[in-house]
């Protein structure tokens, strides 16, 4: 069938399954995203079905589970959609403010978070990420990334009428929820997986399974592994199926087979039935892995980015208020693809992690060395418009550093030697004031990823005097400053705006104690701001935080489509970054080290590229001074300076 024709018989079962008021916008959206939609489809799916025909039926079949999505969107949510298709960049700007938290761990459940806005509302957030909500598996289950079903609250958190509930009030404080959407995977209690082990063939296609090890260790070759201590190799043999199912994560987690169409299509309408629930962003959880080629690593994979691709069409049809964000955690150069590009205009997710900006600016607070950190920054392309980087320190997740081996290989040192002494060092090995711990590695010679609490690794843990606690503060709010002025959305990690530390008592907890991760997943602790002792050091952190969030607002060059810059400092444990435009930018310094550093202002703006020489001659001033033309600035340990041209 012609490509036009196809095109118009899906518009047409999209129309005629929606009332006639809704047609002429959605027809609209839908002709923008039509070829990106069919195009994609036909190139994963058209080869799986006996002819054209059933190609074009499922198609259709398609097209109404949009229509029913589309026709039951609530009107509070169109209404958004409205807004934002008006504003397409309005998660870019330096108002946006992310917060991360596990629902009963931050509030007791969804309605404790209602009771929670008030805080959130103080530091500026404009956007909430509840981990794992949704039902999960019972038993052990991945702090919830082990889903049951799609359409069910975790008990213990409530009910779909309190999630209603919560996105309701959210939305009226100018808060956004994001949930996580495990794509990758699904529990092996799940109804897909149920059926699959009772032998309907129809659900075990939902997987991938072998009858023998002839395959899996095809693959394994060249696979790596993520939880290799507890959870070693890839695949898993399945009792009731006397087979073995693909199983990246741990054995109870099983990917799903996107070669299958009905996979595709029935994550689709689960993704829009939740943004029909109020759910306006969508962290795509573990997006690299979505599609497996032998011979290779089964990560970034031009079909996983197609999948993502024909997401974002059906999402910006039938809910085009809603953000996809990227959770890729792979080496920088790997990272753009996933907010598409613009030539060709190709569109991905909204938002992505930036895992390398992360895992660099602990790697240079423990080398007290930036050169890495820059090398990440100058791989940070432009982005294409309307897309942003999530910035953060910490998340509920390890710190991998094996994301850093390209940037790290490129100094003198052994790669392996290096990224391992940063993990130490975080471990608290030797002199170290860190006090985190390793996470597994898959030989003891690989790399360890790295558990704890920001606090504990920037040492309030270890601090022994009033000055330790102090350089302790400093680095926490060194690695929140570079979040802050990178440009993108940073993300605040429940805890460490009052410092919070570590909590060993997963350890006694059945389900959690094989998973070191849960040393940096505490319960939520208050005390600090019900005081008002300038002495708490909570509470000072907890102020300096905002003094800076307050800041940042007030600086439109620090919004997400602002350019940056790399100045040269002879001092590399300096980095120095203009942000905004030649006019009027921000020049953000910061001292990665336990030395103070005297900077000739002058010089380092020369060291730039236009039109930063020319800001040589101007006077500068942050929030207390202002410096002469000729300024040298003398940069305590771990400290930062915000400056803009007076
Ligand atoms: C993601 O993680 C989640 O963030 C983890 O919490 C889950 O355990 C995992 O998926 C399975 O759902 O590789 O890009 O600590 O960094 O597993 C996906 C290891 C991932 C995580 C890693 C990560």
């Amino acid at each position: 069938m012609p490509f036009q024709n196809l095109r118009d018989r899906c518009l047409h079962t999209l129309l005629t399954h929606i009332p006639e008021e809704m047609r002429s916008g959605v027809q609209i959206r839908y002709e923008k995203q039509a070829s990106v939609l069919l195009n994609g489809l036909q190139r994963l799916y058209r080869h799986i079905f006996a002819d054209e025909a059933a190609f074009t039926h499922w198609l259709e079949q398609l097209m109404q589970s949009l229509a029913a999505a589309i026709c039951a969107r609530p009107a509070a949510l169109r209404q958004l959609d409205e807004a934002r298709s008006r504003h397409p960049d309005w998660f870019t700007s330096q108002n946006m403010l992310g917060y991360c938290a596990y629902a009963d761990r931050f509030a007791g459940d969804l309605q404790g978070v209602i009771s929670r806005i008030p805080h959130l509302r103080e530091l500026g957030v404009t956007y909430l990420h509840l981990l794992p909500f949704l039902k999960a598996r019972a038993g052990e289950n991945d702090g919830g990334f082990a889903v049951a079903d799609f359409d069910e609250i975790a008990p213990h958190l409530g009910s779909m009428q309190d999630l209603q509930e919560l996105t309701s009030h959210l939305r009226a404080a100018g808060i956004s929820l994001c949930s996580d959407f495990i794509l990758n995977h699904v529990a092996d209690d799940h109804a897909w997986a149920r059926a699959a082990r009772e032998g309907d063939a129809h659900y075990k296609n939902y997987f991938y399974h072998y009858p023998d090890r002839r395959q899996p260790d095809l693959f394994e070759q060249t696979l790596g592994q993520v939880f290799p201590q507890v959870a070693p190799g890839n695949f898993s043999f399945v009792p009731d199926l006397q087979e073995w199912v693909w199983t990246t994560f741990y054995p109870y987690q099983w990917d799903l087979n996107y070669t299958n169409p009905a996979v595709f299509a029935d994550m689709a309408s689960a993704l829009l039935q939740l943004a029909n629930r109020g759910v306006e962003v969508f962290r795509l959880d573990s997006t690299a892995f979505l599609w497996k080629r032998p011979g290779t690593n089964c990560m970034n994979q031009p079909e996983a980015h197609l999948i993502l691709q024909i997401l974002r069409s059906i999402s910006d049809i039938a809910a085009p208020g809603i953000l996809l964000k990227a959770e890729a955690i792979v080496p920088t150069a790997e990272l753009p693809a996933y907010l598409g590009s613009e030539f060709p205009a190709k569109r991905e997710c909204h938002l992505a992690y930036h895992s390398s900006l992360m895992a660099a600016g602990w790697l240079s607070m423990v080398e007290q060395d930036t050169a890495l950190l820059q090398e990440v920054i100058r791989g940070t392309p432009v982005l294409p418009p309307n897309t942003s980087w999530l910035t953060y320190v910490r998340c509920h997740d390890d710190i991998g550093w094996n994301v850093l081996r390209p940037e790290a290989s490129l100094g003198k040192q052994d790669v392996q030697q290096r990224l391992s002494a940063v993990s130490r060092f975080l471990a608290g090995e030797g002199d170290s004031y860190a006090r985190g711990a390793s996470f597994q590695a898959s030989d003891p010679d690989a790399v360890h990823g790295t558990v704890g609490m920001a606090s504990a690794l920037t040492g309030f843990a270890s601090a022994a005097s009033a000055t330790d606690m102090q350089m302790a503060a400093r680095r926490l709010l060194l690695l929140y400053g570079l979040t802050f002025c990178f440009g993108g959305m940073p993300l605040i990690y429940m805890g460490d705006e009052f410092a919070q530390g570590n909590d060993t008592a997963y350890q006694q907890v059945a389900a959690h104690a094989l998973d070191s991760r849960w040393l940096h997943r505490p319960l939520w602790q208050d005390t600090a701001i019900s005081t008002t002792q300038v002495s708490n050091q909570a509470a000072q952190i907890y102020n300096s935080m905002l003094h800076l969030l307050q800041l940042r607002r007030h600086f439109p060059q620090l919004a997400a489509d602002q350019p940056r810059q790399l100045l040269h400092c002879e001092e590399s444990s300096v980095l120095a970054m203009l942000r905004g435009s030649a006019g009027a930018p921000l020049l953000f310094i910061a001292n990665f080290s336990d030395q103070a550093v005297t900077l000739n202002l002058p010089e380092l703006l020369r060291s730039g590229q236009s039109p930063a020489p020319e800001l040589a001659q101007q006077c500068w001033h942050n929030e207390f001074n202002q410096l002469p033309a000729d300024a040298n600035l003398n940069i305590q340990p771990w400290s930062q300076y915000w400056l803009t041209p007076v």
